[in-house]
């Protein structure tokens, strides 16, 4: 009941007021950019990783909100209490409502939302809630801040919503998904590309394929899981994908690559004692056919290593493997001549 009367009290009073805006984002290894803003934060940029699009947003309950919880400290510790909970509970659904009105904008069609990340989260430094109240005018909605970074009135959210074309890939990170859901729409995007290629095949619509990769796990390592998904997603970007299957010698690699004239490879390697063979396979790969380039990926690496060993590109997912690849033709015209010293590499 008196749950009910303060939560009334506060419906009748408060005045919430919302700001956002759409920007282009950037993410590179260390730094993420929306508009004018760069921020420097591991955890932002594994976030937003794979998001062409975000939304700054500020939301506040506005001044009345804090005036009349101060009201209730001074006269009745428990009321404060409640009227705390009720603040935070209805400050959340009010975002929720926001994030709904930001998912209809038309910027945004055909792109799906990653949950929503604040100043304050990992090494999301609170300092930047200073750039985000600036780009978005935040005063108009009656928003600063405190010295201490805190926003004015208290009961104010400030946050980043991710928007990218990846819905499962975005599932899979939110914790929505998991592996076997992962690996189950892999297959069914699989047979639904398979299907469009055949009815596209019949209408005499054939597509073109977007350049030849290699893909394998190496040497001495069984793991081929991530492997298989790498290659699902890479085929269904129409890539032309030769997959040599897993516990693969070098010089079976660069037999193939030389044949078919291959000019980009993706190592996969799970275990720290097989790292090394995927290190002697890119010096072999350089060494017989320079031009070749190397996408890296596998749980044990990191870009601190791969960038080590020569490796080109490396993705620590599938999606990632897709860019890779993306850029690589887009930089490349791939038409080079196939060498004649293949037969000096015969598979052991
Ligand atoms: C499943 C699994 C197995 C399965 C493998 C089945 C298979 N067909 O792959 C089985 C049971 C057979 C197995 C065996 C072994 N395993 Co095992 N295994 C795992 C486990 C649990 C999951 C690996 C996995 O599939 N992950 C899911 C996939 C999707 O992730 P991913 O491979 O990283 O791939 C993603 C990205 O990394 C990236 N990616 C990966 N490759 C590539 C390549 C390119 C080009 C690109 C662009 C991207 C990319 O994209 C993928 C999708 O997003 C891991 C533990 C773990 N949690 O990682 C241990 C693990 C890898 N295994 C381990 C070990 C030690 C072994 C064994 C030696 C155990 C034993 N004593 O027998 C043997 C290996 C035998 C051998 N010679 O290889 C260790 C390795 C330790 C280390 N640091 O060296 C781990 C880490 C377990 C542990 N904590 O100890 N294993």
């Amino acid at each position: 009941m008196l749950y009910k009367e303060i939560e009334d009290l506060f419906r009748e009073n408060i005045t919430p007021k919302s700001i956002y805006a759409v920007y282009d984002c950037h993410v590179n290894s260390e730094v993420v950019t929306l508009g004018a803003m760069s921020v420097k934060s591991e955890s932002l940029v594994r976030h937003l990783k794979g998001c062409n699009r975000a939304v700054l947003l500020a939301d506040t309950l506005g001044t009345n909100a804090d005036m009349l919880i101060r009201r209730y400290s001074v006269q009745d510790m428990e009321k404060a209490l409640i009227a705390q909970n009720i603040c935070a509970r209805m400050i959340e659904t009010y975002l929720d409502e926001t994030e709904k009105e930001i998912s209809t904008l038309e910027d945004l069609k055909g792109l799906f939302a990653i949950h929503r990340y604040s100043p304050g989260y990992g090494d999301f430094s609170i300092t930047c809630q200073k750039d985000i109240l600036k780009l978005l005018g935040a005063s108009r909605i009656g928003l600063s801040l405190t010295d201490g970074f805190m926003l004015a009135p208290s009961k104010s959210v400030t946050a980043v919503i991710g928007f990218s074309d990846d819905k499962v890939g975005n599932d899979y990170k939110n914790g929505i998904i998991f592996l076997p859901q992962l690996l189950m729409s892999a297959e069914a995007a699989k047979s639904a590309f398979e299907e469009i290629k055949l009815f596209m095949a019949k209408r005499g619509k054939v597509q073109e394929k977007r350049g030849k990769i290699a893909l394998l796990t190496v040497k001495g390592d069984i793991h081929d899981i991530g492997k298989n998904i790498v290659k699902v997603l890479l085929e269904n970007y129409n890539f032309d994908v030769v997959d040599l299957g897993r516990n693969v010698e070098p010089s079976a690699v660069a037999q193939t690559v030389l044949k078919e004239n291959i000019n980009l490879v993706g190592l996969s390697a799970l275990m720290t004692t097989t790292a090394v063979y995927m290190e002697e396979t890119i010096r072999l790969l350089k060494e017989i056919k320079p031009e070749c380039r190397i996408m890296v990926g596998g749980a044990v690496l990191n870009k601190e290593y791969t960038d080590k060993i020569g490796a080109d590109y490396y993705a620590n997912d599938a999606m990632s493997g897709v860019r890779s690849a993306n850029d690589f033709f887009k930089l490349h015209s791939c038409q080079f001549a196939v060498p004649d010293i293949y037969s000096k590499y015969p598979a052991k």
